[in-house]
């Protein structure tokens, strides 16, 4: 029986992943998700991190909301002074979904890159300005190191625009690491 949340079974209508956008590398083979799959999954509590810094910034975040698979709750949206890249890029919009899934690891980066490509992400330069940024945060108490996916996400703990929407989800999970200086260019921004 199909399960049309899985993105790489996803035959037609509105969340079907459209093509990578300009130079956006191969998103990671439908083959080597399915090879990563064994068997049936239990259902966890994983986390995602969405930004965006060009464009219309929430309309972006929103349609990702509705993109995204097994969805449950979203954090508060944060205006955030942006961490690295190139000088001069405009602050960023962030947000954290969480959802209830039972898709592995690779199959999130699957749905973070197609969602990525529906917005029409072109990347230029590592953290340069960008319509949306998709970010496997954590997925249960799995852990993943490869070279196109790590999980848990190698930065979250350091950011405070990762943090900050993390602790309106899951505060067990912030508490005693967000640091005054994380917070530090973190500013309430409304809702989705
Ligand atoms: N990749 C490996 N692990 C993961 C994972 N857990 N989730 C690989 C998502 N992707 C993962 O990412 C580069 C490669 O990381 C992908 O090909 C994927 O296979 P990318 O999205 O193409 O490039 P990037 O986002 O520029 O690089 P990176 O290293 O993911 O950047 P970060 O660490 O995510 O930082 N400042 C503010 N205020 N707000 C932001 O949202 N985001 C960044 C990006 C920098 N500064 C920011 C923000
Ligand atoms: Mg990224």
């Amino acid at each position: 029986m199909p399960d049309s949340r899985r993105p790489q079974r996803q035959p037609s209508g509105p969340r079907r992943p459209h093509p990578p956008a300009g130079d956006a590398p191969e998103p990671p083979s439908a083959e080597r998700a399915v090879q990563d799959r064994r068997g049936p999954r239990q259902k966890v509590r994983a986390f995602l991190s969405l930004g965006s810094n060009l464009g219309d910034r929430r309309a972006y975040l929103a349609e990702a909301v509705t993109r995204l698979p097994d969805v449950v709750a979203v954090s508060r949206v944060y205006e955030t002074d942006p961490v690295g890249g190139p000088p001069g890029q405009g602050a960023y919009l962030n947000c954290i979904v969480e959802l209830h899934t039972d898709l592995t690891p690779r199959e999130l980066l699957m749905a973070a890159q197609a969602t990525e490509a529906a917005a029409n992400r072109i990347r230029l330069e590592r953290w340069g300005p960008r319509t949306l940024d998709v970010d496997v945060l954590l997925v249960g108490d799995e852990e993943v190191d490869e070279a196109d996916l790590t999980v848990p996400h190698p930065r979250m703990w350091t950011r405070g625009f990762v943090l900050v929407p993390l602790g309106d989800l899951a505060p067990e999970l912030v508490i005693g690491r967000l640091t005054s200086e994380q917070a530090r260019g973190v500013r309430p921004a409304g809702e989705l």
